[in-house]
């Protein structure tokens, strides 16, 4: 909850009775891949950290379970979780208005792109409107309290690029290949009216794609190394692919989240396309991958034609020398050493598959 101390025109950096207090960030998308490691790298620096999560059947807070500390202890738990759906715009004015964060990252969506064309109108209401309606929750915010100081970040994509060939930087046009691409356009373009019609501090990252070992496992590079480790200890021989001759420009999660912040911490807002500026292809992923534990991809990959997408994105390669020059930001892992980063964590994981397997308490069929 909002300390005395962050009430509506206060500096959050502002000694209040000889104390700092911390900054305080609003994440949305905080169960997923980037807003796990942002979490991360937001709480080392000091920050207040509360994220917005959607209600669902299960436990959705896998990823940042091991830094959650019961809200009961309320004065060690720095990070705090309130049920809000980016569908739902009453409830992120109401946090918006509760929390009075100084900076706002905007990361919900339905991020997968081939889902998306199964989902279309979902995807366009989370990811297009979704984003119109925390920019326009932070406007509303700012105008009833008087907290122009807040920052907002716009999880964009290098989907946006579709067929545009690379190198793709901020003046690159756009030509989106999916709902979900198309989507993320209008978030982009929603978010530059936002900083232009009303001044507000908004940037768009403009994200290559960037992977973990926390990724999901319905994107192509975390469902190969899954299938990496879990043919290794036996659990699993074929692995069912799609396109093998898309080109990627592949970097490290943890990098990456490093960048948002940096945007947000400028002078002026702005938009910055963060890659690796190194394409490879699927095909390549496959073979370090394999490689990495001493097996040819060839004996175990199987194409099957569901995987492919009705408009395919074929060639992304970053130009982030913007990035590079006025955030002073490049990546520190390589492609290398991310491959065999993944492979190393899922083989571990599949280690304790297999001993859940043979004491027969897990089907080998079955996947966690
Ligand atoms: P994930 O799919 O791992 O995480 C998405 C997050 O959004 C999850 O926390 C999910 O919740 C949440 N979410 C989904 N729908 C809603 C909703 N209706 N209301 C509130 N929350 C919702 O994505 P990543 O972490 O990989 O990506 C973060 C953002 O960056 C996304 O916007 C993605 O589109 C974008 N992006 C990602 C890139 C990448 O390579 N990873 C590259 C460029 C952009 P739950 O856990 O309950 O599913
Ligand atoms: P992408 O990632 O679409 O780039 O979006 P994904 O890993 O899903 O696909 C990358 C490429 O691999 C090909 N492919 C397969 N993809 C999946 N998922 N499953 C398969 O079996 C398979 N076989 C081949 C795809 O056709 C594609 O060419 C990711 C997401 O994180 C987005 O949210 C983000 O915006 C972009 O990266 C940048």
């Amino acid at each position: 909850m909002a300390s005395e101390s962050n009430q509506p025109g206060s500096d959050s950096t502002t000694p209040v009775n000889g104390e700092i207090t911390p900054k305080i960030a609003l994440i949305t998308g905080i169960t997923g891949q980037d807003g796990s490691y942002l979490t991360e790298f937001l709480l080392n620096k000091g920050y207040e950290v509360h994220g917005l999560i959607r209600r669902s059947s299960n436990f959705n807070t896998q990823r940042i379970n091991h830094i959650y500390i019961d809200p009961h202890n309320a004065h060690k738990a720095r990070m705090k979780l309130h049920y809000a759906d980016l569908s739902d715009a009453s409830s992120l004015r109401r946090w918006l208005d509760t929390i009075n964060p100084d900076e706002v990252y905007n990361l919900a969506a339905q991020s997968h792109v081939a889902v998306s064309f199964e989902i279309p109108d979902y995807t366009a209401d989370v990811v297009a409107t979704g984003a119109l309606r925390l920019l326009e929750a932070v406007r509303s915010h700012i105008a009833a309290t008087g907290r122009s100081h807040i920052k907002y970040y716009q999880a964009g994509s290098s989907e946006m690029f579709g067929s545009t060939p690379p190198p793709q930087s901020e003046t690159t046009p756009f030509h989106p290949r999916s709902p979900y691409a198309a989507s993320k356009c209008a978030a982009h373009w929603y978010t530059v009216n936002y900083r232009e019609a009303y001044g507000l501090y908004a940037c768009n990252g403009i994200l290559f794609n960037h992977e973990s070992p926390r990724r999901g496992e319905n994107f192509v590079t975390r469902k190969i190394t899954r299938a990496v480790g879990r043919i290794k200890v036996g659990l699993q021989n074929k692995l069912f692919l799609g396109n093998l001759q898309a080109s990627r420009d592949w970097g490290f999660a943890g990098d990456y989240v490093e960048a948002m912040w940096m945007m947000l911490q400028q002078e002026k807002p702005d938009d910055y396309v963060v890659a690796t500026e190194e394409s490879h292809t699927v095909e390549e992923f496959l073979d370090v991958a394999f490689g990495y534990v001493g097996l040819n991809w060839k004996d175990h990959v199987v194409i099957d034609k569901r995987y492919f997408r009705p408009a395919e994105v074929d060639n992304l390669k970053g130009d982030s020398s913007k990035t590079r020059k006025v955030l002073g930001w490049k990546p520190k892992v390589g492609f290398e050493q991310l491959v065999k980063m993944m492979v190393d964590e899922d083989i571990d994981l599949a280690k304790r598959e297999k001993v859940l397997v043979d004491a027969g308490y897990m089907d080998a069929q079955q996947q966690p």
